[in-house]
């Protein structure tokens, strides 16, 4: 664990960096991102993002958003230094970068999940972090360089985003008064709300009508979940970014304490979401399917249709549940 002096050592001691965060980019993984983008430059130095998958055009209002470079972006011109943010595994920067973007003298992780490998030279990693964006507002602070209006938007973003707008059990004190130093740089709370979660396009309200057909729970109740195929997101002319939320109104059954999403990939295989509401650890139960994630929200790929998926989820968290 390497404390903020010496991450900011390495960035003063370099010329040229690349950054670069998980495939399929939230809200915490582009705000930390952009923000460490905006600091590195001011501080006069050369910096690129590469991102395996484009940023959702709903974060299209975050500052720096157009820096975003694609993968293939990048041809053999490796940077001095590779910062990982909000990654706790190297290959979740996908595939080609994690291979190819290899820096000549420094890999920096800054990141917050439990399961993280700690992969990089330096790695900033702190679990009890709301989010990314909330260690990237530390360290700017403690190189002493204002926040100022841009990285207060992106940063804000991020730990709207990772706490569910400040309603999960990672909206801890410290969370709450980095928000608030940033509200005070002046930006518009309702505008990022609504930017992020009410711009949605019709078919993702028509993908959820189709996709509100499949709701199962065991008898119990205990564990719920739901699908999206891809014959429903043809119908709605939507793709699996869609589903994004959904999950949600699982977890919101009273009786529920796990919440499994899976979604038909192309070759119909299944990408899986899980959510747990109580104790039972849904990183555990993904890491049993070769995936990962926090105690509360982790998530896998199995190789079988949707339904199959979920009874094998139901399998093992029931185990997990009754330890
Ligand atoms: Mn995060």
């Amino acid at each position: 664990m390497e404390d903020y002096q010496a991450i900011l050592r390495v960035f003063d001691q370099h010329q040229s960096f690349a950054l670069s965060t998980h495939v399929n980019p939230d809200g915490d993984a582009l705000g930390s991102e952009l923000a460490l983008y905006s600091f590195l430059k001011d501080l006069g130095k050369q910096v690129k993002i590469f991102n395996t998958d484009a940023a959702p055009k709903n974060y299209r209002f975050l500052p720096f958003y157009d820096s975003i470079l694609p993968a293939k972006a990048f041809r053999n011109d490796p940077p001095e230094v590779l910062v990982v943010l909000d990654a706790g595994v190297l290959k979740r920067i996908g595939g080609y970068l994690s291979r190819s973007l290899v820096p000549t003298k420094a890999i920096v992780n800054i990141d917050h999940h439990t399961a993280a490998e700690h992969f990089g030279d330096y790695n900033l990693v702190e679990t009890d972090a709301s989010s990314t964006s909330e260690i990237v507002y530390r360290l700017i602070r403690h190189h002493g360089t204002p926040i100022g209006n841009e990285r207060a938007l992106c940063l804000y973003t991020g730990i709207m985003f990772d706490t569910g707008c400040f309603r999960y059990s990672n909206s801890t004190p410290a969370s709450h008064r980095v928000a608030a130093d940033l509200i005070r740089e002046g930006i518009a709370v309702d505008e990022v709300y609504r930017a992020v979660y009410e711009t949605l396009p019709i078919g993702t309200i028509l993908l959820l009508s189709e996709v509100f057909q499949t709701i199962g729970t065991t008898p119990d109740g205990k564990i719920g979940w739901l699908y999206a195929t891809q014959e429903m997101f043809r119908k709605t002319g939507t793709t699996r970014d869609n589903v994004d939320g959904f999950i949600n109104h699982i977890r919101s059954i009273d009786t529920v304490e796990v919440a499994i999403l899976a979604s038909e990939q192309k070759h119909g295989e299944s990408k899986v979401s899980l959510r747990s509401k109580s104790s039972v650890d849904v990183g555990e139960i993904a890491s049993e399917f070769g995936g990962g994630g926090h105690q509360r929200a982790a998530g896998c790929e199995i190789d079988t249709p949707c339904e199959e998926a979920i009874a094998q989820l139901v399998v093992v968290t029931q185990r997990q549940m009754s330890k």
